[in-house]
C-alpha cells in the first residue's frame, strides 16, 4: 500500500466466549499495542437474522447450526479497526481458526482450546471487510 492510500479496516468480533471469560480487555489491549486504531466499537448480540448474513458464505456448512447458535448465545463487541495492513495485520494477531492448532503467541494460540469458540473473528480480505462493515457499523459506509 503507498503511503498516500487511506488505511485499512478490518471487522472484527470479540466472541461470546470472549465476553463471557472476561478477556475483552486482553483482546483489545493486543490490538491496540499493535499500534491499531479503534474507529467503532459496540456492545451487541447477534440475532439469527445477522449471522445468516455475517456468515453467508458458510450457511450450508455441517458446522454451521453449532456455530450460529453459540455466536447467538450473549453479547459481543464488534470492532472496525483500522492501519496499516490491518486485515493481514489482525489474521495473524489472531491466529490459526483452530485454537488448539493456532501458534503460541497468537490470541486463539494463547487462550482458546476449539475451533468453534475461538474468541475472535476478524475479515479475510478487503470485500469481506466491506460487506461486513456495512452490515455491523452502516453508519460508516
Ligand atoms: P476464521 O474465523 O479463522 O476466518 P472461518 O471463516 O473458516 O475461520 O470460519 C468461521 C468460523 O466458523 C470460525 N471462526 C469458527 O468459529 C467456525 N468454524 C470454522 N471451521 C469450523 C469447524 N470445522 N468446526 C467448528 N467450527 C468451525
Amino acid at each position: 500500500m503507498s503511503s498516500n492510500s487511506p488505511d485499512e479496516r478490518s471487522l472484527v468480533l470479540i466472541k461470546p466466549d470472549a465476553v463471557r471469560r472476561g478477556l475483552v480487555g486482553e483482546v483489545l489491549s493486543r490490538f491496540e499495542r499493535k499500534g491499531l486504531r479503534i474507529d467503532a466499537m459496540a456492545h451487541r448480540t447477534m440475532d439469527a437474522a445477522l449471522a445468516d448474513e455475517h456468515y453467508a458464505e458458510h450457511v450450508d456448512k455441517a458446522f454451521y447450526p453449532p456455530l450460529k447458535d453459540f455466536m447467538t448465545s450473549g453479547p459481543l463487541v464488534a470492532l472496525v479497526l483500522s492501519g496499516d495492513q490491518v486485515i493481514d495485520v489482525v489474521r495473524g494477531l489472531v491466529g490459526a481458526t483452530d485454537g488448539r492448532k493456532a501458534a503460541a503467541g497468537t490470541i486463539r494460540g494463547d487462550l482458546s482450546l476449539s475451533n468453534r469458540e475461538n474468541l475472535v473473528h476478524a475479515s479475510d480480505s478487503t470485500d469481506s471487510a466491506k460487506r461486513e462493515i456495512a452490515l455491523w457499523f452502516p453508519e460508516l459506509g
